[in-house]
This record gives structure tokens, sequence and C-alpha cells, in this order.
């Protein structure tokens, strides 16, 4: 068991660090870096021989993202993106988090690679190098070609075939100048937003597949990394999960289970294939109920549990959680429709997730503690607000600043407490098309002004870039 689920103290007084004389810095070597994704800023969907992908049709699909709005320009970066390095060489940033659109490289999913899209990211590699920066390299950031998605997408077992072919193209093409690999984003968002809720692309309802999807999505990546690893085993492979602390809302059995459950499904569903082998004995009894279990064939959890060269966490929130009736919303989690997520009254974000920078702190000692040591990175964390570029041609955002701060102190705390972390990307580099709230949410430390593609510095980028020169805080 791997969180505060498991400890059924709410509001357990924690050990105080003594009160800091000086301010925090930083282990030499600590890695400071920025994040984006493909769909998210490239835009140039039909070029280059681009295929289509599951975001490209969700986005026209009625009703399904904000405003109507796509990726099909988003911050332009396809186009932008000597531009967008320099920034980042202006910034400091020791490394720069990116991802590789499937669709570019295979368009039908399938198949040899497509040449001008990898000459894209050979070309912005190259740059990132040409500057100092280290580029990390996702495989998967949600953007799966449609054709897979035709022929049963993440719930059908070929799928993860498919991903460890287009891993070992792209890992042959790019291997001599990138050396950090992510297989897979958040898959927990790709199973239970895109096949649970259907809230993401490709906006399915339904938790047997859902349940198909999240092995095939480990099975993906454990393949993944056995063909890159055949072909060479130099690099520095690894995946990124978004884990959160889940807190029962009160020690009332009912609630315990409430939190059991959420933790089951966000959390060891896939820290525990990935780390320790195989699922664990509670999550395993739900796939059973809700989806069978015909889709797990002997010799998957090995391959799934794969050493890894590091483990990226995403961090937004910490859940706080409940027993309660079912929504009228479908919840994402197979057999935790009566679960409510309880808001504490802390300061939210623009989207309304509330801030809690001591979640990271407890997520990193969870994994740290619970599972065999792996080095981590924290691979995104980061706060929309309502930012706006003012008459002085400035973006002031002292919330991010703010929350920027709170997080590395607790980065600080977690590294005093004898995390293994290596390093930190913002979430994100530019204001971007966030998913289904498309561009009403800017992400980002510089802002886009998408009529012009203007990018502009917002103040907590300086704030980052001062970070980052002392590797410390003020
Ligand atoms: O924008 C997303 C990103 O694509 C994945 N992690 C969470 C971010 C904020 O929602």
């Amino acid at each position: 068991m791997t969180t505060e689920a498991t400890h059924p103290t709410v509001d357990r007084p924690r050990p105080q660090p003594e009160a800091a004389t000086t301010a925090p810095a930083f282990p030499s070597g600590f890695l400071w870096g920025a994040a984006t994704s493909a769909y998210q800023i490239e835009g140039a969907v039909r070029e280059d021989g681009r295929g289509v992908s599951i975001w490209d049709t969700f986005c026209r699909t009625p009703g399904s993202v904000r405003n109507g709005d796509t990726g099909d320009v988003a911050a332009d970066h396809y186009h932008r993106y000597e531009q967008d390095v320099a920034l980042m060489a202006e910034l400091g940033l020791g490394a720069y988090r990116l991802s590789i659109a499937w669709p570019r490289i295979q368009p039908d999913g399938r198949g040899p690679a497509n040449p001008r899209g990898l000459d894209f990211y050979r070309a912005l590699v190259d740059r990132l190098l040409d500057h100092g920066i280290e580029p990390w390299v996702t495989l998967y950031h949600w953007d799966l070609p449609q054709p897979l998605e035709d022929a049963g997408g993440w719930p059908h077992r070929d799928t993860a075939a498919r991903f460890a072919d287009y891993a070992e193209l792209v890992y042959a093409a790019l291997r001599d100048r990138v050396r950090w690999w992510t297989t897979l984003n958040e898959p927990g968002c790709s199973a239970f937003l895109g096949y649970g809720s259907g809230r993401h692309a490709p906006g399915v309802r339904d938790h047997a597949a859902a349940l198909r999807a999240v092995h095939h999505l480990l099975l993906g990546h454990g393949l993944a990394v056995a063909a890159m690893r055949a072909h060479s085993p130099a690099a520095e492979i690894g995946i990124t999960l978004d884990p959160a602390p889940i807190t029962a809302r009160s020690a009332a059995a009912a609630d315990l289970d409430a939190a059991r459950r959420i933790d089951g499904m966000k959390n060891r569903i896939f820290l525990d294939p990935l780390l320790r082998g195989a699922y664990p004995d509670d999550v395993l009894d739900e796939i059973a109920r809700v989806a069978g279990l015909a889709h797990l064939r002997p010799g998957d959890d090995a391959v799934i549990a794969a050493p890894l060269d590091m483990l990226g966490i995403n961090y937004y929130r910490r859940y706080v959680v409940g027993a309660g009736e079912p929504g009228p919303e479908p919840s994402p989690y197979p057999g935790a429709g009566d679960v409510v997520f309880l808001p504490q009254g802390k300061p939210q974000m623009a989207n309304g997730w509330e801030i809690d920078a001591t979640g990271l702190r407890d997520i990193l000692l969870t994994v740290h503690r619970s599972y065999p040591a792996v080095p981590l990175f924290v691979t995104e964390n980061g706060a929309a607000f309502d930012d706006r570029l003012g008459p002085d041609g400035r973006v002031s955002d002292p919330d991010r600043v703010g929350y920027l701060d709170g997080h590395f102190r607790a980065l600080h705390e977690a590294l005093g407490e004898g995390v293994d972390l290596r390093g930190y990307f913002v979430w994100s580099l530019l204001d971007n098309f966030e998913w289904g709230e498309g561009y009403s949410q800017r992400f980002g430390i510089v802002y886009v002004d998408y009529p012009t593609q203007r990018r502009v510095p917002k103040d907590s980028a300086h704030w980052y870039q001062a970070v980052i020169a002392r590797n410390g805080l003020a």
C-alpha cells in the first residue's frame, strides 16, 4: 500500500523541519527544466505527412472541448521551435521535456517512419544540444494515431506491440543525440479519462475498456523498453506517472475504503506492476470483477516490470476523499462511482484544483519509502492562473511565483528526507492547449499571445531563471 490511504489518521501532525535560517539550496547537478507536449504546442497538424490523431478527431466532436478549440495551430511551435529554444536558453534551462507526435512518425500507427516527421525532431533536438539543453523525450503524450483507435485503441492488445515498434523507430533515429527517454506520460489519463469518463480522447465511457487500456499501456511500455534496450543498452529509460497523495476524509471504515479504492486506481495500479512486478490483490479483484482477467497473459508481469533508470512524477494536487453517493457524471475510476472528492478550502488554481505543496513532498516520500529504489524526477508541476498581458508589456503572475516557491520548498524537504530526487520540470514552458479545456487555461511560465503568437516570459519565468542560476531559493 502506498499512500495516506493506508494511514487512517487525517491531518496527522507531521514532523516540521526546523525553521530555515538559510535559503534552500539544491544539490549540485540538480536538473532544472521545463516540459511541454506535442499536441499541446506544435500545431501544423496537416504538415509534412502527419497523420490524424485521436485528439484531432475528438476536438471535432461537438461538445468535447471547451469553445470548440483544437490543436490545429496551438502555440505554432512546429514553425517557431528555434525561437522557443532560444528562449529556453535565455532562461538557463538545463533540460527540456518534449514529446514526439506518433502520427508524425507513423501516420497510420504502423509501418516505416515518415522521414519528414523524424527530421523535425532531429532539428529540434540538435537546436537544444547547440544551446547545451538536455533533451528529454517522451514517446507518448496521448496522441494515438486515429487508425490504431479505429482498430481497437489501447483496450486492444495489438496497440502495445504497435507502440513498441514505434518506440524502436524513434529510438533508432534519435538515440545518437538523446540520452533520456520516457515511454508514456500519465497512462492513467490515457486509460481512465480516455476510456473511463470519456473526458479525453477518444471519449469512450466503458470501465472494462479502461482497465484493458491500463494493462496494454503498461505492456506497451514494457515492450518498448525491451525493444529500445535490445537496440542499444546505453539509454536512460523511464516512465512518467501522476501519483497523488490520497487522504481519507475521516477514519470511518467507509471513508478509508473509498481512499483505498482511489489509491488503487490512481496510484497502485501503475506503481505496483512497474516496480513490484504485479497488480496489488485488491486492484486485481476489481479488474476481475469489471473486465475479467482474459486480457492478462502469462509473462506480461515480467515484461511490464523491466528495470527502470528513472521514474517521472507529475504532481498537481492531493485528493481528499470519502464515501458518498454516485454523482451525475461517470467516475473515471472503476468501482469508485460513490467516492466523493472533497474541497479543503485551500487557494485554487484557475481550473479549481486546490494548491497543496505538501502533497508533493508526501508523494515523493511515499514512492521513495514504499517501492524499490529508483531515481526520481518531477517531470511536471505547475499551475494555471488567469494571466493577462499588461499595458506595460509585462505578465505579472505572483500567484505562480508563490506556487513554485512553495513547491520548491517541498522538493527541498523531500531531499532532506533522503528522497533520491534528481530534477524538476515546470509545467509548462508555454501557454498551450489544455485538452478538454482548450485554451481557457494558461499553465505556461511564458505567455503566448495566440492571435500574434508572440511569446512574453511571465514574471514567474524571470523568477525561475534566478532560481536556476543560483540553484536555490532566495
Ligand atoms: O496539460 C497537462 C499535461 O498534458 C499532462 N499533465 C497535466 C497537465 C495539466 O493538466
